[in-house]
Formats: structure tokens, C-alpha cells, sequence
């Protein structure tokens, strides 16, 4: 079909006419073929009434009343059964693509998504890795010869959201308390990108999506890497020395109370690079500010679920769903105060002073 085609190579992002999984494929496939019939409906019926108006024209010296007909049962009947006719076609392929949607066998290889919409970002959940993610949904290939579809069920921990990734499957919504569900099994490695599709407050604009399709492989490594905690990951801590300097900010002293818990404390030598004894102090700073009762990080004392997991926040490419692309410089701003970026977001500024946004700032650049 050189017009789908020709729509497909324009290739948007996020383009319905470019399907790049099974139930997006069906759905394209359906639409290409409605639009098809009511292409030929609308040909029809302004073909007939281009007739009718140059046919039946007045003409000069023609005052004699054209002839009265009343009732046809022909012309009754046929703008009767053709219209049934049709609607019968336009169900019955309806019908077959929503049971072959709805009704797909799960397979036992399949991956598991919990999908939880938020004002104004999406949290993920793998309970067969018992990972959890934000923002950034990454699903691995699945292909005939090795099957890994993932299939989602998608709630909402407030108000109407709606999961939109045209490339990958029609829209399902996010309603509290209630499961729905959806799957997609993209055969291309990617980034397709989406949207919540449902109005759900003043960042509704600036709640986006967006899927990385893995191989096997990468997934494989994703996964792994999203397991393990910050206490795992902080281990060698002398790894720390190899992350950019976010700031111009000097070094700070160590408290002289750094908790026992802390295990970071002995490793940090006062000669070590600033950058680590920046995020040293950024971690105690962050700990003891509210932070930590709306997010996580996995291994350490924040476990708020309010915000999105921040455990492995720098293998996320944007922040706050989107909003902006995951730079140090951003990431200040965004510790600094999130309106700039999402302005009537769910976190508040947390008024911190310049030197402790920056700590915060080093600190989560470690996140990884
Ligand atoms: C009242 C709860 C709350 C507090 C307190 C809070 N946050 Fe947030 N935070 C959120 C919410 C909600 C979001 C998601 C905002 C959005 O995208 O709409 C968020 C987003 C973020 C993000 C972006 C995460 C991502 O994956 O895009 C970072 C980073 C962040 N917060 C860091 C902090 C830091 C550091 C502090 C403490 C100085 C803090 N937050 C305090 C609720 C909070
Ligand atoms: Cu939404």
C-alpha cells in the first residue's frame, strides 16, 4: 500500500502508521482497511451527488416541474442492505482484531510489567526481578523464534492516566483502583516514544514516555544492573572518583558525626578527590532531609514511594518523565526547584542552600 508506506517512511516519532509490534500491526492493519471503506463510501456518495447536481441542472427555458416519484422499493432497499452490509464487514474485522488483542495466550516466557501511573511520571515494576523503575520502561525483543512479549497491567496510584505508545499498541487507561492490562512484543530494538493520554493535571503535557526496546542481551544486562542496591554498587567506593564534577562547588569537611551506618565514612579519606567526599556529604545531606520520604534508594535508609525510585537514577537518559534530558547541570536545577522544569509538579523546592544542592547533586550523579 504505497500511501501507508509513504506515511511509515515519514517515519514521526510515535507515528501510528509505523507499528512496530504485534497488536500495534493489527490495529494499523484495521484502520488502513476502515479508512478504505469509508474512502470508497465518501467516492460513492459525492460521485452520486456530482451526478446528480450536473444531470439534474436547471436549464434556461425549462419551468416544467420535473417528474414526482413516490416511494421505490428498490432504491428502499438498497440504501437498506448495503449500509448492513457494510457495518456487518466493519464488525466482523473489528471483532476479530479485538479478540486476537485481548485474548493473545500469555506465554510462560513472557515478561511481567506492573505499570503505576503517578501525577505527573510512570513507575515500573518487574516482580519476576523485583526491580523497580520509573519513566523509562525497558522491555527486551521478542521474536517468533524466541517469544518474550511483555504483558502489562497498568493502574494508578491517583487519578486517570492513560499508557499511549502508538508504535508499540493502542491506548489503555490508568484508573485507581482497577487492573487493566495490555501487552506488546516489539521485534525491533529501539526507543519509541509516548505519552500519557489522559488528562490528569497541570504537568499532563510533561508526562511522556518512553520504551527502550533491548536485545536479550541488553535487557539481560539492564535488568542485572537495576537489581543490585547502592550498597552493593557503593562497595568499591573508589569508583566514585571517575564522576564529573557537577558544580564549582569546594569541599566540604566530613561532619564530625557521620553515623556508623554510613559505611562510606571509612573508605572517604580526607584525601580523597572532592567528588566523592561532595557525594559523601550529599547522601548525609539527603538522608536527612525530607527526600527520603518520597524516594527510594535501594540499599540505604530513603524508601519514600511518593517519587520515583532514585536508586538508579543515571541510567535514565531524562528527568521528571521527560521534562528534561538527565544533566548534572539539569539535575541541579531540578534539585534546586522542579517548577523550572515542571512547574506545579508534585515535589516541592526544597529550599536548600546553593552548597547543599550541589552535595545532593554529586551525590546522586553516583546513582547509577
Ligand atoms: C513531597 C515528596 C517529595 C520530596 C520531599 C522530594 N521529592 Fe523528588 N520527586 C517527587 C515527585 C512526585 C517527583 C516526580 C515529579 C514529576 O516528574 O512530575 C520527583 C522527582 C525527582 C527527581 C527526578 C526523578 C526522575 O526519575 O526523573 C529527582 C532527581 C528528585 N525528585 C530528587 C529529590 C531530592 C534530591 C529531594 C530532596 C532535596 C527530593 N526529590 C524531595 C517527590 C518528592
Ligand atoms: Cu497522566
Amino acid at each position: 500500500m504505497a500511501f501507508s508506506t509513504a506515511v511509515a517512511h515519514a517515519s514521526l516519532p510515535g507515528s501510528i502508521f509505523a507499528p512496530h509490534s504485534t497488536p500495534a500491526h493489527e490495529e494499523h492493519q484495521l484502520s488502513i482497511f476502515v479508512l478504505w471503506i469509508t474512502l470508497l463510501i465518501y467516492l460513492g456518495v459525492s460521485g452520486l451527488l456530482v451526478y446528480a447536481l450536473v444531470r439534474f441542472r436547471a436549464r434556461p427555458n425549462d419551468d416544467a416541474e420535473p417528474p414526482q416519484v413516490f416511494g421505490s422499493l428498490q432504491i428502499e432497499l438498497s440504501w437498506t442492505i448495503i449500509p448492513i452490509l457494510i457495518i456487518v464487514v466493519l464488525f466482523l474485522g473489528t471483532a476479530r482484531v479485538l479478540f486476537s488483542v485481548q485474548d493473545a495466550k500469555k506465554p510462560p516466557t513472557a515478561l511481567d510489567v506492573l505499570v503505576i501511573g503517578h501525577q505527573f511520571w510512570w513507575e515500573f515494576r518487574y516482580p519476576q526481578y523485583n526491580v523497580v523503575a520509573a519513566n523509562e520502561l525497558h522491555v527486551p525483543t521478542s521474536s517468533n523464534s524466541a517469544p518474550r512479549p511483555t504483558f502489562m497491567k497498568l493502574t494508578s496510584a491517583d487519578v486517570m492516566h492513560s499508557f499511549w505508545v502508538p508504535q508499540l499498541n493502542g491506548k489503555t487507561d490508568l484508573l485507581p483502583n482497577r487492573v487493566n492490562e495490555m501487552w506488546i512484543d516489539p521485534q525491533t530494538p529501539g526507543m519509541y516514544v509516548g505519552q500519557c493520554a489522559q488528562f490528569c493535571g497541570p504537568q499532563h503535557a510533561k508526562m511522556l514516555l518512553r520504551v527502550y526496546v533491548d536485545t536479550p542481551e541488553d535487557f539481560d544486562k539492564w535488568i542485572k544492573n537495576q537489581q543490585r542496591t547502592q550498597a552493593e554498587l557503593a562497595a568499591p567506593h573508589i569508583a566514585m572518583a571517575s564522576i564529573p564534577n557537577p558544580g564549582n562547588q569546594t569541599r566540604g569537611p566530613l561532619p564530625p558525626n557521620s553515623p556508623a551506618t554510613h559505611g562510606t565514612v571509612a573508605a572517604v579519606s580526607t584525601e580523597a578527590p572532592d567528588n566523592a567526599v561532595n557525594a559523601h556529604n550529599g547522601q548525609l545531606v539527603f538522608e536527612r532531609q525530607a527526600c527520603i520520604n518520597c524516594h527510594a534508594v535501594g540499599g540505604t535508609v530513603a524508601n519514600g514511594r511518593y517519587g520515583p525510585d532514585l536508586t538508579h537514577l543515571m541510567s535514565r537518559d531524562t528527568l521528571g518523565a521527560g521534562a528534561a534530558a538527565n544533566t548534572p547541570g539539569n539535575l541541579l536545577a531540578w534539585i534546586a526547584d522542579p517548577n523550572t522544569f515542571k512547574p506545579g509538579c508534585l515535589m516541592p523546592a526544597m529550599h536548600l542552600s546553593e552548597r547543599q544542592n550541589a552535595q545532593i547533586t554529586a551525590y546522586l550523579l553516583t546513582l547509577k
